[in-house]
């Protein structure tokens, strides 16, 4: 064979049928089905009939032989991951009902798919969401609160920039997203509205610890609370300190003319400062060695601690050119060790970037982890088996006294950099010992699940 990885065939036999309800390419044990009744058949003597490859680097065609009858199958090549294969663009309905799907196992187990009614066929949410927002049960959801400050001149603070700004639920064209900052004193709260009609009583309340302050569209608010709103392109933007003690339950409630409301209800999770840096631009030579295009470069320190009291730190600085992230890793630690099989419990150094900062729970598809390990050995996260994100990452590793040097060259193709652009970023430094991980830190995120969860990364300015 002349492809030097391994390549798997999959043929697709000569005549098959697809059963109502059953999409195609999923594993048959995964699906319920009722009244099993034959849709659709194929036969691939006439092309492939609407099949395409799912996954990149797949293809699939017609092929004479070898066959299970007839004159045709479809072949599937290039498949390098568990879900890769042959799909079809079907004609079908989409499914309604948790009764019968697939997406209760793919690609990933879940309790509550994402349908508008349930088992039993009885309406879910999703339906009344649709049909009849006013029957929507009250939903209550958490924001996190980071440390901070900002002015309050209804001017938007770099310091909002370093979170997305958390929807309001729409109603016709009225919407608006919020966010809120924590200091001792009481609470930032900043509220971007999209209002296109300018109404006196247009207003913003925020209800915190049974409070009310309201703060109208023009910028007039009762006394005892510090507020500004001023107009913006679409409607207008409201910042104010509210003296919030401690109360963390909040309700956002934005009126259009008095009457149309939209409301976010919820609780505030305080949480530490984002940590910020930035990176200059520059490219150094991808080598294990720093070399002098890193000096005079801003640096931080991996001094969170997420597993163990001691152990393991990085100094870490960045570059960026063109549409590459350079990254540079100086690790403290005397004791270096492979021995596990698994790549996260060997001494090494990973990188987590965001290209758009949207610091979602979930990784979004150019959300990648990049590991190093003090032998220079490469390994990448993200999801679907890092598909969009696993040939971003080159770099070496170099061994110095005392620890190692992690230089990394990340490729960020879904994204034009430039100056003043944000990039979620963080750092963690895995610490060996013999076969098991003994020590773990990071830059920002305290929580342990930088590698499924972006939302507590730091953030990562470029600069000139
Ligand atoms: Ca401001
Ligand atoms: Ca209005
Ligand atoms: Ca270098
Ligand atoms: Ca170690």
């Amino acid at each position: 064979m002349r492809t030097p990885r391994p390549v798997v065939l999959v043929l697709l036999s000569l005549a098959f049928s697809l059963v109502a309800g059953t999409p195609a390419a999923v594993p048959a044990a995964a699906v319920t089905t009722t009244a099993a009744a034959t849709i659709a058949t194929y036969d691939f003597e006439s092309g492939t009939q609407g099949w395409g490859p799912r996954g990149g680097g797949v293809s699939v065609a017609t092929t004479p032989a070898p066959v299970h009858g007839g004159a045709g199958a479809l072949l599937t090549t290039g498949r390098t991951a568990t879900w890769h294969g042959a799909a079809l663009t079907p004609p079908f309905e989409k499914g309604v009902a948790d009764d019968a799907t697939w997406l209760s196992s793919f690609p990933i187990t879940r309790l509550n798919p994402p349908l508008p009614f349930d088992d039993e066929l009885q309406a879910k949410p999703a339906y009344w969401g649709v049909a009849d927002p006013g029957r929507l049960p009250p939903v209550s959801r958490s924001l996190n609160a980071p440390a901070g400050t900002v002015t309050v001149d209804g001017k938007r603070d770099g310091q909002w920039d370093l979170l997305p700004d958390a929807p309001v639920a729409r109603t016709g064209d009225l919407s608006a997203a919020w966010q809120a900052r924590t200091t001792p004193t009481g609470l930032y709260v900043l509220a971007e509205v999209t209002d296109p009609t300018d109404d006196r009583t247009d207003t913003v309340t925020f209800t915190v610890g049974g409070t009310q302050y309201r703060i109208q569209r023009g910028g007039t608010h009762a006394h005892g609370f510090k507020a500004h709103a001023k107009r913006t392109a679409t409607g207008y933007r409201v910042e104010a300190l509210l003296p919030s003690g401690t109360a963390t339950g909040v309700r956002v409630a934005v009126a259009d003319a008095g009457r149309k409301e939209t409301t976010w209800t919820g609780e505030l999770v305080p949480v530490p400062a984002i940590r910020t840096t930035s990176a200059p631009k520059g490219a150094p030579v991808v080598d294990g060695v720093a070399d002098a295009a890193w000096s005079g470069v801003p640096e931080v320190t991996t001094g969170t601690r997420i597993q163990g009291t001691s152990g393991a730190t990085a100094t870490v600085r960045a570059m960026w050119k063109a549409g590459t992230l350079y990254v540079l890793a100086r690790v403290t630690d005397p004791v270096l060790s492979e021995e596990s099989p698994n790549a996260w419990e060997q001494d090494s150094v990973e990188i987590f970037v965001d290209p758009e900062n949207n610091k979602t729970r979930g990784y979004d598809d150019d959300d990648g982890q990049y590991r190093i390990s003090f032998t220079g050995g490469k390994t990448v996260g993200g999801t679907f088996d890092a598909f969009a994100v696993k040939d971003n990452l080159t770099g070496a590793a170099t061994r110095v006294a005392g620890g190692y040097v992690v230089e990394a060259a990340i490729r960020l193709p879904t994204v034009t950099l430039a100056r003043g652009a944000l990039l979620g970023f963080d750092v963690q430094v895995n610490d060996a010992t013999g076969t098991a991980r003994t020590a773990a830190a990071t830059w920002n995120d305290p929580t342990g699940r930088s590698y499924v969860d972006t939302s507590r990364w730091g953030v990562l300015r470029l600069a000139t």
